[in-house]
This record gives C-alpha cells, structure tokens and sequence, in this order.
C-alpha cells in the first residue's frame, strides 16, 4: 500500500483516512529532550514535504495531531517502533528514541512525494523491528575525499533507509584524512593529494567531532577506520622514519591496491599506532575502531600477524573493540572483534575464533562496481551488480555455515576510486543502497517481483530529494 522500504515487519490496514489541516500539530511530551529534538527533526521534513508549518504542541493537550511517544514497549527493543494512523491521530510510539526516529522515517515515507493539496493517509497500523542491529555502509573518503557537507547529506539519505552504521573509510594509500595532532604531517602532507590529484583534504578533530554529533542526531554511529598495515603509502609518504628502508616513498594518485606495508621490525610503527588509536578513541564515541587489514599483499605473514594483534591490542586497551576486514582472522583475534567478510570463505576463520561477522560480500555490496559494461562510473574486478543482484542474496545462499546468531550485520561498500564527486557517489549508491538496506532490516522474505515494485515508487522520492540515482532498466520507474 504505501510501497515502504525497508519493508516493515507488519503492516495491516484498517479502516478510514487520516487528514491533513493546518490544526495538525505534532504532540510530545515536552520534558524530554531526546522526543522534543525528534519533534523538531519530524516537524522541518513536514514543512519541506507538505509546505505545511506543523506546530509542537503538549501531549495533554487535546486536538488533532500526530503523537509521539515513549512508552515501556519491551517487546520494540531499542530501535522497534509502532505506527499507528486512525481518522482522529497518528501515533508514533516506542520504548527508545531511535525507535520513534524510525518510526518518523516510515511515516515520511507514506507521504505522497508529490503531494495534492489535501493530503490523506490512509489508516494503517505498522508494527516494526529491525532484523540486525548494525546496517551499515562504507564511505571511502581516501581515495576521493568527502568533506562535511557531502558527509552530512549522506547521513540524511542513508537514514531514511534505516541505516545506522555510517564507516568512514579514513586512510589509504591515496590519502589520510583525519588530523592526529601528535603527527600533523599525516594530514599536511599525507592529505594533501588524492586519486587523480586535484584536491584532496582532511577533517580536523572538531570537524570529525562535528560529523559524529551531526550522526548521533540522527542515530547513526560512525565508526573510524584506519587502514594498516597495508594500504598505508601516505602514511609512509609522510613520515620516512615509518618506512623500513627510512626513505619516504613519493604520494599516490593511482588505484592500484597491495603496494604498500608498514615496518613490523621498528619500534616507532608501534608508537604510531598507540597514537593513532589513542587520538581517534578520544574523539570517537562509537565503541568500535575499524583496523583495516585488507589487501596487506606487500606485508609478510608473521608481520601482518604481528601488527594486526597490536593494533587489535592497542584499540582494547582504549576501550573499544575492533571491527577488521576478513583478512585479520589470519591473526589472533580476540573473541570481540568483528570481522567483516568480502570474498571467499574468510567468514570461517574468524567464526572459529568466536567472532562475529559483518557481511559485505563484494559481488553483492561493493557499491562502486559497474551497474554493467555502459556503466561510465565504476570498477568491475568482481563483475557487474545490477540492481536485482543487491537485492536477490541472504545468508544461506552466500554463508552456508553461518547462522543469523553469527552475523552481527550487513554493511554495503562505497570505494571512491572513481568518483570524483557526491553526484557520481550518488549514481552508485541509489538505488542499491536501498536492497541492501532492505536486506538489513527486514526479515527475509526474497521476493524480487514485489521488492522491484516498491523500488519502483521511490524514483520519484528520490528524484524529489535531488539524488542523482540510476534509472536501472530493471525496475518500472513510476
Ligand atoms: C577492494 S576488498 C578493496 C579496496 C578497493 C576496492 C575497489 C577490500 C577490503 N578492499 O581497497 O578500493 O576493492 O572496489
């Protein structure tokens, strides 16, 4: 009826029509902060959705309006939501506030994206609760960089989605992007440049903080990665003393991967890393730091070994639990840290060391390989991913030895590579962000006919928010 994605776990109609009036008003309890800036937050996207001024006014009031409420909902946990439309009210309820955020993201969404005048709803009551806790994406902000804003309007087009895992990939050979005061030349000269020159960039701490306050706002966690010890050139270029031949290698404006190594034999590598994870842990309230480990084809196996459990070590000893690409469960792993799986098998070694696993299995949430051979933007090493091909995979089929306890969520990749801009970063990730998201969210039910269907509606919603999204041939665009 109201095409939602991600497709809510119950949705059932009743009877009648809810209108809108300029009496509608939006009712909270006003003492609570958290309920009162969500008020605001609902409030400004009905002002840009309908035109309407909707006023915040009292629970206890009476009149017509939209409820929004907490209440002791045990069984919603801390992100499920009810949404309730009858003639009289709308009511959002929930035992926790990101609850009510998503429940604000569906009711959104069954507003028509061009409105008529007078805007009915249908009555409807949608039970809801998310299928993972951690649904994520990944934004490569080395290769090309991202500043603020562009990272501030991704925040605002992944949430209607239901995605609340924002990982930020900082580091890699082309660049470093976040400003570690106790070694500054790694921005200064490490983030000078990036792929194809032109640019390159870096947040400072406070803009970093700025971001991750910007995300919480909207229940996103973002969760830092810092990259070793491959993929690390700017690094090296920065500093020569990390360098096992103590000469700096020049900076990196290709895309080539595997090239580049820290030095497992130096001391200061360590001190480095100490540094790092200790400045990031500072300003990065999320529990996680990711540690990278991909790609590391220039590193030995014992030093890979050995720097991947330091660093594991170093981020435990600040307090946080590390998230690494499959790769580290060739290390020791400590039965905290979260593996995430792009290729192959690598699920097994880290599930055997009592790990969970993220799923971003490249052929099906690399977001920057090619639609197909006309796509202009893109990579293709692991083949072409139409839209159905995001869509049309779960667990059993990808990972038949891992069971939905084992897997702590699903995390779509955003390599920037070759996009040069948040206009070609939007043409990748719209609209397969949408099927991963899904996938996320809802329990499984693979059905490709009625999913196409419900895409097929939300052409115009994106087109409305500006996004520069692909107008796959798969899907009927409204
Ligand atoms: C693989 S698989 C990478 C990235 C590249 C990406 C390009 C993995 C964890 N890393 O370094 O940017 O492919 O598609």
């Amino acid at each position: 009826m109201f095409n939602l994605i991600p497709r809510p776990a119950s949705i059932l109609a009743t009877e009648g029509e809810f209108v809108f009036s300029n009496e509608t008003a939006i009712r909270i309890d006003r003492s609570n902060p958290a309920v009162k800036s969500l008020a605001d937050y609902l409030s400004a996207q009905l002002q840009d959705a309908l035109g309407l001024d909707i006023a915040i006014s009292d629970l206890n009031l009476k009149g017509v309006g939209i409820k929004l409420e907490l209440d002791d909902f045990a069984d919603l946990g801390e992100e499920g939501y009810e949404l309730v439309i009858t003639p009289d009210e709308i009511q959002l309820c929930a035992q926790q506030p990101a609850g009510l955020f998503y429940a604000i993201q569906t009711f959104l969404q069954m507003i028509p994206p061009t409105p008529a005048s007078t805007v009915r709803l249908p009555a409807v009551t949608v039970r809801d609760t998310p299928r993972f806790f951690w649904r994520g994406v990944m934004l490569d902000v080395a290769r090309h960089f991202f500043g603020v804003q562009d990272v501030k309007r991704f925040i605002d087009l992944i949430v209607q989605y239901k995605i609340n895992v924002l990982h930020l990939g900082l580091t890699n050979d082309q660049g470093w992007r976040i400003e570690i005061k106790s070694w500054p030349k790694l921005t200064e000269i490490g983030g000078s440049t990036q792929v194809g020159g032109n640019g390159g960039g870096f947040y400072t701490q406070e803009e970093y903080k700025e971001l991750v306050e910007y995300a919480r706002s909207r229940y996103v966690m973002i969760i830092p990665e810092i990259d070793v010890p491959g993929h690390i050139n700017a690094a090296l270029a920065s500093y020569a003393e990390l360098n096992c031949s103590g000469q700096a290698p020049a900076l990196y404006e290709g895309s080539e991967v595997g090239f580049s190594s820290l030095c497992a034999d130096k001391e200061i590598t360590y001190q480095f890393l100490d540094d790092i994870v200790g400045e990031l842990a500072a300003i990065s309230p999320a529990p996680y730091i990711h540690i990278g480990g991909d790609e590391a084809k220039s590193t030995p196996p014992q030093d890979y070994k050995k720097i991947v459990e330091s660093m594991q070590d170093f981020v435990l000893r600040y307090g946080k639990r590390a998230v690494g690409w499959g790769e580290i469960a060739d290390a020791k792993l400590d039965p905290s840290t979260i593996a995430q799986f792009w290729d192959k098998k690598m699920y097994l070694k880290a599930k055997n060391q009592g790990c969970k696993i993220i799923l971003s299995p490249a052929n099906k949430t690399y977001l920057d390989m090619k639609y197909d051979e006309n796509c202009p933007l893109g990579l293709a090493w692991i083949g072409y991913i139409g839209v159905k091909d995001s869509y049309a995979w779960d667990i059993e089929s990808l990972a038949p030895e891992l069971e939905e306890k084992d897997v702590q969520g699903v995390e779509a990749a955003v390599w920037s590579e070759t996009l040069r801009n948040f206009k070609e970063l939007e043409y990748m990730v719209f609209p397969r962000l949408l099927c991963i998201a899904e996938l996320a969210w809802s329990s499984r039910k693979d059905n490709w006919e009625e999913f196409r269907q419900r895409l097929a509606a939300h052409g115009k919603r994106m087109e409305m928010m500006g996004i520069n999204f692909y107008k796959s041939p798969e899907v009927d665009w409204e």
